[in-house]
């Protein structure tokens, strides 16, 4: 397949967005690259929540030398550029003010502050604009952010591991079942999540840690569902320096780092999603254990399940949960001797992307 030149500069463009995983949420990842004639004079991108937008840095690294340039050059960028005074600056008044000659975007930033109001300032200023470039990899790139604005709840990501036989583990024992690239893999898709969740039972049977220690990045903040209180004190969760959010009552003798909701029922998803999106938790990764994972897929709140296949043979134990109906395979590729299998919802992006109108 061939690439038409606006095509590889957004790519380009999608590349540098990807550089603030982990780093930006509930921010949408932002790249881009200022182009004269074949030649790139700069690139930048969105680098942490709260910092500069990724037209600012990729302004910002324009050379003295190129400054004369700028006029002539097009500005690719994956996100329209802001309208708004957040907690930077509208990027479309900086545009309009360099006076490049073009603006080629993906997408229209469907946050109602901006939606339509970045696009018309540049073009108001004479400036030529290009929308739709490679609009589907850029709704998939940043899904997270089209389903937090049009759907007010965090997007879900569902991960287990399992053996080749279609366990997740031992009942009541720590199982190991990846490979030492897949836990790898796992940390990193930790630290791109605002929320790691996990329920009573692998809590209690676990012990884990929910870090990303093999991985860079941030740690996301942990979730426990334990309606019942019956988790043992002295698990990491409930008895190490870092904070977590009990969907469950109140107890004594923990640490102040400790918060709880004060429910001592079964909490429903919903509810759930309302207290994390109220928090700015945007991206959540549920990691288990097969109930929770189950109480997901029922209530139909799931985008995207990420599956580790070992080549291991339990023989038995707890079943992996059977994939839900409308589950459409995205990639499947191995890292190490474990299999990796991602898939999404195919109806929500179908609902979520006709929601966005590109113009
Ligand atoms: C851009 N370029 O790189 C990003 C944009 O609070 P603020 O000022 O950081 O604004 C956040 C909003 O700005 C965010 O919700 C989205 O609408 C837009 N993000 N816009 O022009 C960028 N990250
Ligand atoms: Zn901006």
């Amino acid at each position: 397949m061939t690439c038409s030149a606006n095509e590889i500069w957004m790519k380009r463009c999608f590349e540098l967005a990807r550089r603030g995983a982990g780093a930006v949420s509930p921010n949408p990842l932002v790249g881009a690259v200022l182009v004269h004639g074949n030649r790139v004079i700069a690139e930048g991108w969105h680098e942490r929540w709260g910092g500069p937008h990724a037209e600012v840095n990729c302004f910002r690294a324009v050379a003295p030398s190129d400054e004369k340039f700028v006029p002539e050059s097009v500005l690719y960028c994956n996100l329209e550029p802001c309208s708004h005074h957040g907690k930077t600056p509208p990027c479309a008044e900086l545009v309009a003010k360099k006076g490049v000659k073009k603006v080629v975007i993906a997408n229209k930033d469907p946050n109602p502050l901006v939606s339509g109001r970045g696009i018309e300032r540049i073009r108001n200023a004479g400036i030529q604009v290009e929308a739709g470039v490679l609009a589907d990899e850029g709704l998939f790139l940043n899904r997270y952010f089209f389903t937090g604005i049009t759907e007010k709840r965090p997007y879900i990501i569902l991960k287990w591991a399992q053996s080749s036989d279609g366990f997740l583990g031992r009942p009541g024992e720590r199982t190991a079942v990846s490979g030492q690239a897949a836990l790898r893999l796992a940390h990193r898709w930790r630290s791109e999540s605002d929320a790691i969740l996990v329920g009573a039972v692998t809590a209690a049977t676990d012990n884990p840690s929910l870090d990303t220690r093999f991985w860079f990045g941030k740690n996301p903040l942990r979730v426990l569902l334990d309606g019942g209180g019956s988790v043992p004190l002295a698990t990491r969760l409930l008895s190490d320096d870092r904070e977590t959010l009990v969907f469950g009552p109140e107890r004594s003798g923990v640490a102040d780092c400790k918060r709880f909701t004060g429910t001592n029922t079964h909490t429903p998803v919903q509810e759930i999603l309302d207290v994390l999106y109220s928090e700015n938790k945007w991206i959540l990764y549920v990691e288990g254990g097969a109930g929770v994972l189950q109480q997901f897929i029922r209530s139909g709140y799931w985008d995207e399940i990420r599956i580790l296949e070992s080549t291991i043979i339990l023989g038995g134990g707890v079943k992996a949960p059977p994939l839900p109906e409308g589950a459409a395979s995205l990639s499947e590729f191995m890292v190490g001797p474990d299999q990796v299998k991602i898939f999404f919802r195919q109806s929500v992006y179908d609902q979520g992307y006709s929601n966005v109108s590109i113009s």
